[in-house]
């Protein structure tokens, strides 16, 4: 006790003199005097990267993000410490050319950010498609005063190096020879500046970084240094991953396909739709469980209620996403392949042969065309939709987007469609025919922009009699205020809007010849609690009933996970009442998409991975990334190892075994034909 007392009282102690020692020494401003050089350094590659947030991300909380100049500091630091391992009259040479350096990553940014809204990735160096969009940026963007506005660091750091030389500083400073300590001393101070800012990490910051899709978000939190470097490893690392493994990859791909006929087999639904204009929705996060749902009678889907009913409905559909949610559903639909296993197909490998589509329908003389209203460098869609054979994409810059008609994360639904019209109308009078994908927006993930989703409640309403008969209303908050209940409002604003755009269409006699495929292209990834309150709900207790209770219904995990079932459907005005309208029961995923279309409009992709639905009919199995797979008869948990019944059939262990080697070998093979670009014949006969 006595000794924790005597370090206690020696801390204080020690604490007190240096304080002392800070005032009497003036500790703080000899450092500033000693390292004026270093210093300046670090403020100019902070304002740069401030600067560059504030002419490109405008609102307060982007520029001045306590989190991006915490991260700029740091990196302004690390990269500064090691001008101490200079003698001090050859600092300034290491420091100006770090300086120029970073100023340049800035200035690039800047124009970049001018023409494409986003910031630049190395990544399109590769691309001379895009080195010529670049440079024509740069020249028409040249004089801009926001974008010379960073060589101020060159120019500040040079002046205060003339004027340091002219006091003779230098000399005066190079007292000691403790270079090293010094260099080591200052890199200690940004590492506990790194770990600071590690410490303010929340774990969206985490993923989002991980993924590196939206751009913005990560300079916004990271600043820009941090980004492009992030940027430079993402690039490089799937160049990496290509260089090793080639001949195991090429021999267990054509192992695969070795079976494999060249000819599609044909079925009642052989080019049915030959010819016919497409329209493809890309429903942002809908899912199977909100059609038909209903809160005090009202539906919550109305349209897709309807289109359900009178069109081609797959009811056991699930999506196959990984971590590139939207894009990697546009990959898998389009392409057939199941996303990457590290990175992501869009972001990691945009520069790979995929047989698309889009692309099969342009040899059939389609054009190809997609729409969404958002920034077209999320997801990197700019590049990928041109890889994919679609050959335009109209994005953010092609629709009026205001603050007014912004739900969520950017232009509203109802707008968005509103907008395509026209532009549908002229795609339609100059084409004979063509293949569009509308990507939809406002029903997104936080599902918090509630007051501009419209009327939709989703509480419990209940007309109670009274002894003396009379009545009175009842309001049970129910889901109100829980986030699967705003994503039933969200929904419901989603659904109505596609509802509205289908009447447009059909009144700008658009729904004439034309085919709408609508996919759900992943879950709103919503908590299981809310789930159980929709089930289970007890409205005396405004909580969740006993599972005692007669009324109670299981949601564990299996049930979630199987619950994350989107919609998958295909509807022509006329389908109504004819062979065509039905509910397809059995299992498919998103790679059954392009075999199942495939076959209706006469195109065929040898190297798809999926099925057409109507040839495998109930033996069709749908393969997550993670491993896990769900057949008619069950939904196996790759890493639990165990599985839910589906059916009353029996299920042997050889089939288990057998379903996950299908599985993995599946994975393997898509995973090998995007990383080693196999389906690239120019690569494959150069290395013959
Ligand atoms: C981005 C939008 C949403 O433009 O498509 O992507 P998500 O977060 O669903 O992957
Ligand atoms: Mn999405």
């Amino acid at each position: 006790m006595k000794k924790i007392k005597t370090n206690f009282h020696n801390l204080k102690d020690n604490i007190c003199h240096t304080i002392k020692r800070i005032k009497t020494e003036h500790l703080i401003s000899n450092y500033m005097k000693n390292n004026v050089l270093f210093l300046t350094f670090v403020i100019t590659a902070v304002f740069n990267s401030t600067i560059l947030r504030f002419f490109s991300m405008h609102m307060l909380e982007n520029y001045l993000s306590v989190k991006a100049i915490l991260a700029d500091i740091t990196v302004a630091v690390v990269i500064g410490s090691f001008g101490y391992l200079f003698k001090p009259k050859n600092r300034f040479t290491y420091l100006i050319i770090a300086n120029i350096f970073l100023s340049a990553i800035c200035m690039i940014n800047s124009v970049y950010y001018t023409f494409y809204t986003s910031f630049a990735s190395v990544s399109m160096l590769s691309l001379t498609q895009y080195i010529g969009d670049v440079g024509d940026a740069v020249v028409e963007n040249v004089l801009q005063l926001k974008d010379i506005v960073y060589i101020i660091g060159p120019i500040v750091l040079t002046i205060v190096h003339l004027k340091l030389k002219k006091k003779n500083y230098y000399k005066k400073i190079e007292i000691k020879s403790d270079r090293k300590k010094r260099m080591l001393s200052t890199l200690g101070a940004g590492g506990i500046l790194a770990l600071l800012f590690l410490v303010t990490m929340s774990p969206l910051d985490v993923s989002r970084f991980a993924k590196q899709w939206n751009k913005e978000y990560i300079v916004m939190r990271f600043g820009i240094y941090i980004y492009q470097a992030n940027d430079v490893i993402t690039t490089i690392q799937p160049k990496i991953n290509s260089m090793f493994g080639y001949d195991k990859a090429k021999k267990t791909f054509t192992d695969y396909f070795a079976d494999v006929k060249e000819e599609p087999e044909k079925n009642q639904y052989s080019n049915i739709f030959e010819g016919k204009n497409v329209l493809v929705m890309h429903a942002e996060s809908m899912q199977t469980n909100g059609i038909g749902l209903k809160f005090n009678d009202r539906e919550v889907t109305p349209t897709l209620n309807r289109l359900t009913k009178e069109g081609l409905y797959f009811s056991n559909f699930y999506s196959q996403v990984s971590v590139g949610t939207s894009s990697d559903s546009e990959l898998t639909y389009n392409t057939s392949l199941m996303p990457t296993k590290s990175g992501t197909a869009f972001v990691s490998y945009y520069d790979r042969t995929y047989i698309s589509t889009p692309k099969l329908l342009k040899e059939k003389g389609y054009y190809t065309f997609s729409m969404h209203a958002n920034n077209a460098d999320f997801w990197n869609r700019r590049t990928m939709h041109k890889n994919l054979g679609y050959d335009r994409f109209y994005s953010k810059q092609d629709y009026n987007v205001t603050k007014e008609n912004t739900i969520g994360l950017g232009l509203s639904d109802k707008e968005f469609f509103k907008q395509s019209i026209t532009k549908l109308q002229k795609i339609n009078s100059k084409n004979e025919k063509w293949y569009g994908t509308l990507i939809m927006l406002t029903n997104h993930t936080p599902f918090s922009d509630t007051e501009k989703y419209g009327d939709f409640e989703v509480n419990m309403k209940e007309t109670i009699t009274k002894e003396d008969g009379t009545t009175e209303e009842v309001i049970h908050p129910y889901m109100e205020g829980t986030k699967l209940g705003n994503y039933f409002k969200s929904y419901h604003y989603a659904d109505e809007a596609l509802g509205e755009f289908i009447e447009e269409l059909d009144n700008a006699n658009l729904l004439d010849n034309t085919v709408i495929v609508l996919y759900g292209d992943h879950d709103g990834r919503l908590p299981k609690a809310d789930y159980n309150r929709l089930y289970n709900y007890d409205k005396e207790t405004d909580g969740i009933l006993d599972d005692e209770d007669p009324n109670y219904k299981k949601f564990d995990s299996y049930q979630y996970e199987l619950g994350r079932k989107v919609p998958f459907l295909i509807w022509t005005k006329d389908m109504a009442g004819t062979e065509l309208n039905k509910e397809v029961t059995n299992v498919m995923g998103m790679y059954d998409v392009m075999p199942t279309l495939g076959n209706m409009f006469g195109f065929y992709n040898k190297y798809q991975l999926g099925h057409d639905i109507f040839n495998i009919n109930d033996k069709n199995i749908v393969v997550f990334p993670n491993g896990n797979w769900v057949t008619n008869k069950m939904y196996y948990n790759s890493q639990k190892e165990a599985y839910l019944s589906l059916s009353d059939e029996p299920i042997t262990e050889e089939e288990i075994k057998e379903n996950n080697e299908y599985a993995n070998n599946l994975l393997d093979v898509s995973d090998d034909i995007i990383v080693f670009d196999l389906l690239n014949e120019d690569k494959e006969k150069e290395k013959e």
